[in-house]
């Protein structure tokens, strides 16, 4: 990784970018997840690189819907591992949740270097490396899954998304939980659940609201998720985008 001296102002932002593009030499990260993660960046700039109040609301309806839910799985692919790979652990163990590697770009080798890291992070079982299941409707590699995993699961978070994937799940009936930077893609317009924050700062704050929500009822984690208006939040995502740019021309 180069040397990125700790006094530079853009500092976080810079060695996230090493990590991005370190974990694409080893052919974790697709060469593609650069271009998804440029984009990221351009939006998180925007937001203020801060987890902003309707996202952290949304965080906070995932980590009931995780908790309410009979199978959560959270779907790992190449940008996923290479930023948020202990964190998602944490939080599949704070649930508890599966892991399932499913990848837009799927190649044998990406898979096993995936599986062989979380391996190494002493995660058991991945599931996804062996599918017997196709999300119907999908045709790309996206569409591989695990039966006993996203096939059947009833929620699932999906952080850094293609849009197509996320309306198959909706019409197999899952709540989808979308972690995209991006208000304006289809994921972040179609999913059950969007939260508008940065992978790196979502998934943190998701298993923090898990532990405060484990101290309430089931009944009150349900009434969250029932009364959860994500258009109403998408449109709140919106207003602030725009009171901030006017605030700063
Ligand atoms: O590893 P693979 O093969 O499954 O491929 C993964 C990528 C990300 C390349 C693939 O899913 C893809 O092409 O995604 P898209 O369609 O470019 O969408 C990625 C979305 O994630 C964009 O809307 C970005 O704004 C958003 N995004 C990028 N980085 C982050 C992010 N959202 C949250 N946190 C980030 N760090």
């Amino acid at each position: 990784m180069s040397k990125i001296p700790k006094s530079h102002p853009r500092y976080h932002s810079l060695m996230t970018r090493e990590l991005i593009s370190e974990a694409m030499k080893q052919g974790i990260v697709h060469e593609t997840g650069l271009i998804a993660h440029g984009r990221g960046e351009a939006f998180d700039y925007l937001i203020g690189e801060t987890t902003i109040p309707e996202a952290d609301v949304a965080e906070k309806i995932a980590a009931a819907a995780l908790l309410c839910a009979k199978n959560p799985v959270i779907s790992i692919n190449g940008n996923v591992t290479a930023l948020t790979a202990d964190e998602c652990i944490s939080l599949a163990k704070s649930i508890p949740a599966k892991l399932e590697v499913n990848l837009f770009h799927r190649t044998p080798e990406r898979v096993k270097k995936i599986a062989a890291l979380f391996r190494k992070k002493g995660v058991k079982t991945l599931y996804g490396v062996h599918p017997d299941a196709r999300i119907p409707g999908l045709d790309s590699d996206r569409a591989l899954c695990e039966k006993i995993g996203i096939f059947t699961a009833d929620v699932v978070l999906v952080p850094l998304e293609d849009g197509d994937r996320c309306q198959a799940l909706q019409r197999m009936g899952k709540t989808v939980i979308a972690i995209d930077l991006n208000p304006l893609s289809r994921t972040a317009q179609t999913a059950t659940i969007t939260i508008v924050d940065n992978v790196t700062r979502a998934i943190p704050q998701i298993e923090h609201w898990v532990y405060q929500l484990k101290e309430t009822t089931p009944a009150y984690r349900q009434k969250l998720v029932a009364t959860w208006d994500n258009s109403k939040n998408l449109e709140k995502v919106m207003g602030f985008l725009s009171k901030r740019l006017n605030s700063l021309s």
